[in-house]
């Protein structure tokens, strides 16, 4: 049926688990979060990210997101508290989008889908190195971030959205340097957390997410930017880099928790 995995008909979410059986497993992401069912946990800590803005590298085009790299070879950039145990290190972030505003992010909240979501992938160093850390419940730790089309956007978004121009295509990748990503958070720091799955094949259950309640605003022109990205290489028939969002999978008992009330 798929040559390789992505996010139409023939290769989408529908197909992924005949070539990565474990997109059908118990504990898959996204998830629609019910505010009405989640768990309010009075002992879940704060988190804090340390980011040196040193660590940032690259931006890329896999075809399938927008991705920034960062070195990971040692703790200079690490997620400590909430949920976790220990510091997990940066390696990268990357979007998920749509074709229209009124849908694009993967996890939904209370029927709401957001016109984007930014996660930042982070592991944990005791499991040895990132492929290592595909393989334990504890490995991987992301933050999600909803991105709103509003009124107020977020002038840190800018940076990423300048450097799109010039990672168009697929397999196109730019330095980019001197970032620190913690200026995309939103000013609350109120989270939801549960344990879940990558949002792309293998579909491996090594995820702590952690939700961030409050959405981050961008502009409409900064939406428009991000979907000019393209899937096809350069000088290949042009075809929009949209709608690259896993569908909710089924919650199966899991239980999510909020940080606060
Ligand atoms: C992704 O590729 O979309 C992804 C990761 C790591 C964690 C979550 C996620 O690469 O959605
Ligand atoms: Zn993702």
């Amino acid at each position: 049926a798929q040559s390789v995995w992505g996010y139409d008909s023939e290769n989408g979410p529908e197909h992924w688990h005949e070539n990565y059986p474990m997109a059908k497993g118990d504990k898959q992401s996204p998830i629609e979060i019910n505010s009405k069912d989640v768990q309010h946990d009075s002992s879940l800590s704060a988190w804090h990210a340390s980011y040196d803005p040193g660590a940032a590298k690259t931006i890329l085009n896999n075809g399938r997101t927008c991705r920034v790299v960062f070195d990971d070879t040692f703790d200079r950039s690490v997620l400590r508290g909430g949920p976790l145990t220990g510091a997990y290190r940066l390696r990268q972030l990357h979007l998920h989008w749509g074709s229209a505003d009124d849908h694009g992010s993967e996890h939904v909240i209370d029927g709401v889908k957001y016109a984007a979501e930014l996660h930042l992938v982070h592991w944990n160093p005791k499991h040895g190195n990132f492929a290592g850390a595909l393989k334990q419940p504890d490995g991987v730790a992301v933050v999600g971030v909803f991105l709103k089309v509003g009124k107020t956007p977020k002038p840190e978004m800018k940076r990423i959205l300048e450097e799109i121009d010039n990672i168009k295509t697929k397999g196109k990748e730019a330095p980019f340097q001197h970032f620190d990503p913690s200026i995309l958070f939103p000013k609350s720091r109120d989270y939801w957390t549960y344990h879940g799955s990558f949002t792309t094949p293998p579909c491996e259950e090594c995820i702590t997410w952690i939700l961030l309640r409050e959405p981050i605003e961008v502009s409409p022109d900064q939406m428009a930017r991000l979907r000019s990205l393209s899937k096809n290489g350069e000088n290949e028939p042009l075809c929009p880099l949209v709608d690259n969002w896993r569908p909710v999978q089924p919650v199966k008992g899991r239980i999510v928790r909020a940080s606060f009330k």
